[in-house]
């Protein structure tokens, strides 16, 4: 069966208010298995996706604020399908399947949707865009960091990272001003790879308190901001601190240890 075709939708211009949350069928849009059958290059967009990743939340994001059709394809990691192990270079999601070829890496993919559709979300200022760029990369290796908590096997490990998560959100605040985004009132690119970041602490946050922001109130407020987003909002599924806590669960690392069986509800339809 082939994919059906979505109409393209128009949302009003990032950075100009409260962009609207996509409608549903923006969400999906396709229908072939995904297990057996390859993205098949047409004139949509195809964004190759897991349902956890905060790379693929990114591009999401981007997504949405650009009003951009799209499909997704949900794989699972654990599980590749062979057309996915012969598209993806580092064997990573996301991607994006496009007419003229596939793209991988999250903030390239930001990048070339930023170029291509609608007004740009970079400052305009060669500086300011290097600067945006250079704070998209220190966004990757808040992640990195992250990773690094939650898989970090004994509770010395875990305070370690979390005293480095708290480190580099020092570094953060002294690059935020007193506005709700990274630059201003307007939602940039940038903002799109912080957002992601954000979204574990509210999981981590249900259960243990490390403290993380301590020295950062503007990376408080800008967490707020964020999260507010629709684009943000509607860039997971419904049931994401559900299937983040049974991944994290399903580490085994002292992060693990600290979930309490009451707040596990048991293992999501991960589907
Ligand atoms: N630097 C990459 C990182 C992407 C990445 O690490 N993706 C993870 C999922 S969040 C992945 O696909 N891992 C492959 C695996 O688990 O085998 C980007 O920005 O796109």
């Amino acid at each position: 069966m082939t994919a059906p075709l979505l109409t393209p939708q128009k949302y009003p211009a990032a950075g100009t208010g409260i962009a609207p949350a996509p409608p549903q069928d923006l969400i999906h849009g396709l229908t072939r298995d995904i297990t057996r059958t390859p993205p098949q290059p047409d004139s949509q967009l195809e964004l190759v996706s897991f349902n956890l990743c905060p790379y693929v939340q990114r591009a999401i994001i981007l997504l949405t604020e650009k009003g951009i059709p799209h499909k997704r394809s949900y794989i699972d990691l654990a599980n590749k399908p062979d057309w996915f192990n012969k598209l993806s270079p580092l064997g990573k999601v996301p991607l994006l399947v496009t007419p003229a070829g596939t793209l991988f890496e999250s903030a390239v993919i930001l990048e070339y949707l930023d170029e291509t559709a609608g007004t740009s979300l970079h400052p305009e200022s060669a500086f300011e865009k290097a600067r945006h760029r250079s704070w998209i990369e220190f966004s990757s290796s808040i992640l990195a960091t992250i990773s690094g908590f939650y898989s970090a096997s004994t509770r010395q490990k875990l305070e370690e990272q979390a005293q480095l998560l708290t480190e580099k959100f020092s570094w953060l605040e002294q690059s935020l001003k007193e506005h709700s985004y990274f630059s201003d009132s307007n939602f940039r690119l940038v903002d799109a790879a912080y957002a992601p970041v954000f979204r574990y602490f509210d999981v981590f946050e249900s259960f243990c308190d490390f403290d993380f922001f301590r020295n950062a109130p503007k990376v408080r407020n800008y967490r707020t901001a964020l999260g507010l987003r629709p684009s943000v909002k509607s860039a997971v599924r419904a049931d994401y601190p559900d299937l983040l806590l049974a991944f994290l669960r399903r580490k085994n690392s002292s992060l693990s240890g600290l979930i309490p069986d009451d707040l596990f509800l048991g293992e999501p339809n991960r589907k």
